[in-house]
């Protein structure tokens, strides 16, 4: 039995996992490691450990397809839980310490793309196709998030 049978108050079920937009609580968008210290807030609220969203670190979730679509029906750029700053261009799922590889078809063609100065992850919708895509951007710029308790 998935832990996410049953997602806590404001989470959304999906593919096993429990998922958090923040566009559903807020309208507010934040820098990314605001975003990130508001995931893991949640997670001492609820006593469980909750990050920025991951896609693929979770044999657990089944459900990434969906999920990135879910971020495409949103319709908001989201901040997600990976960033190169501790290595320039050797880019990590925080929480769990995965590698995202460069390689990843995950990434939009052109991404990552910003050096030093982009260091933090986000989808990115983008308009002519239905999926969003992962894109490097300024860890100080302000997005909404997504967190996910992470399992
Ligand atoms: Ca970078």
């Amino acid at each position: 039995m998935a832990e996410c049978d049953s997602c806590p108050f404001l989470f959304t079920e999906i593919g096993r996992c429990c998922y958090l937009f923040s566009s559903e609580i807020s309208q507010t968008a934040i820098t990314w490691s605001d975003a990130r210290q508001a995931c893991q807030n949640l997670g001492i609220e609820y006593a469980r450990n909750i990050d920025l969203a991951e896609v693929g670190t979770s044999s657990t979730c089944t459900g990434d397809v969906d999920f990135m679509q879910r971020i495409s029906d949103k319709g908001h750029h989201v901040w997600m839980g990976a960033s190169d700053i501790d290595q320039e261009d050797n880019w990590v799922w925080m929480n769990t310490g995965k590698p995202l590889l460069d390689t990843n078809n995950m990434w939009d063609l052109t991404h990552p793309n910003g050096g030093t100065s982009m260091n933090c992850m986000r989808a990115f919708v983008n308009g002519t196709h239905r999926r969003p895509y992962f894109m490097d951007d300024s860890c100080t710029d302000t997005n909404h998030y997504v967190c996910q308790i992470v399992v």
